[in-house]
């Protein structure tokens, strides 16, 4: 019986080996394991005999059919996997898309030339001026560490003021910045004192959206550090600033604000040019918009960044760029920005 079966488990590796090279799809693939590994097929069929041999027997039967039955297993998953890459292969030949040509919505629209967005031609706008003013252009990674986000702005761990940007957290520790801030310490720590710097970017926070709040949205750090700053030289610098940008009278206003890295802290607002004050939804109808959060750099900040706070002071601004763009153009909802949608970018 034993021999009867070795010979039969012969036979089907020899017509198995004969077939498998021919097989070139995926319907024969199929065909054939439903001829080899099927449940009526023909390793089912040498179960079936194994189960009247002798004990003996069938241990040495049942482990030559099990190799043979791994052996077309295997071969059968190398062709299907070669036959896989073969057919991404012609995927890829025939339907490979030239990502660079012009998209049909700009062949409607033949005038159109590529431009800067609103954001990016203000970075440049208010680069322009304080590069005219002697000021420095800093950047930082949007992907921050807790040091620089929250620590070294004399925010420590459990502080109830980390609650007021929160913000996405990666698995590894690190987290999106909630704010310019960030740049400052990391520059005063790479320049030292006197320094004269501005850093625009992109800035993340944890928060439901309306009119005039982002979850992603751009700041512009400032930051001077000289022999006796002061107040008067923070609103000469944003007065400048918002003058030369909105070529006309601003109407601003101070008014105390707290943040643990400046003291005096401020808030400075701007009246809202898209309702002249009346109130809209864009400034919450209270005709003034948060533009800029500032202040006098808090020593602990200072000496974080190796700086004297004895020898050196400083201001420090951080300005909401989004909220600026829009009034300059009217802009009624903050979220167009990051919509995606053309049809509000084509307009500049
Ligand atoms: C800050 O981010 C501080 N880092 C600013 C600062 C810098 C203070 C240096 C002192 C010294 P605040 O969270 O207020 O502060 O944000 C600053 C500005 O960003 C706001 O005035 C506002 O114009 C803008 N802003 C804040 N949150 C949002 C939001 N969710 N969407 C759009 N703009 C926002």
């Amino acid at each position: 019986m034993l021999e009867n079966l070795k010979s039969k488990i012969n036979q089907i590796e020899n017509s198995f080996n004969l077939i498998v090279n021919d097989i070139d799809s995926k319907e024969m693939i199929n065909k054939v394991k439903v001829q080899f590994l099927g449940k009526k097929g023909e390793i089912a069929e040498l179960y079936k005999i194994l189960k009247d041999l002798p004990l003996e027997e069938k241990k040495i039967a049942g482990q030559l059919i099990q190799s043979l039955e791994r052996n077309i297993e295997e071969k059968i998953e190398d062709i299907e996997q070669q036959l896989d890459k073969k057919e991404f292969e012609k995927i890829l030949q025939n339907e490979w898309i030239d990502v660079t040509l012009p998209s049909e919505f700009f062949k409607t629209r033949p005038l159109f030339s590529g431009h800067l967005s609103p954001i990016s031609s203000f970075i440049h706008k208010i680069q322009d001026i304080f590069l005219s003013l002697g000021f420095t252009i800093a950047d930082g990674p949007q992907l921050e560490n807790e040091y620089y986000n929250f620590t070294a702005l004399n925010i420590p761990e459990n502080h109830p003021a980390r609650d007021l940007q929160d913000t996405f957290w990666m698995t590894n520790g690190l987290l999106l910045r909630t704010h310019t801030s960030p740049i400052e310490v990391r520059m005063m720590q790479k320049l030292s004192a006197p320094l004269k710097l501005i850093a625009p970017g992109r800035v993340f926070r944890n928060e439901a959206t309306d009119a005039s709040h982002e979850n992603t949205f751009y700041q512009i750090e400032g930051l001077m550090i000289d022999k006796d700053i002061s107040v008067s030289n923070l609103t000469y610098f944003t007065k400048i600033m918002l003058s030369q940008l909105f070529e006309t009278d601003v109407k601003v206003r101070l008014r105390p604000g707290y943040f643990p890295f400046v003291e005096p802290g401020f808030e400075l607002d701007f009246e809202c040019l898209i309702c002249h004050g009346k109130g809209c939804p864009v400034c919450k109808n209270v005709g003034w918009v948060e533009l800029v959060g500032c202040g006098l750099s808090h020593p602990e900040v200072l000496k974080e960044g190796g700086i004297d706070p004895e020898k050196w002071s400083a201001f420090a601004f951080g300005l909401g760029l989004n909220r600026l763009v829009m009034m300059k153009y009217a802009i009624d909802d903050i979220r167009w920005f990051e919509s995606g949608d053309l049809r509000f970018f084509y307009q500049f």
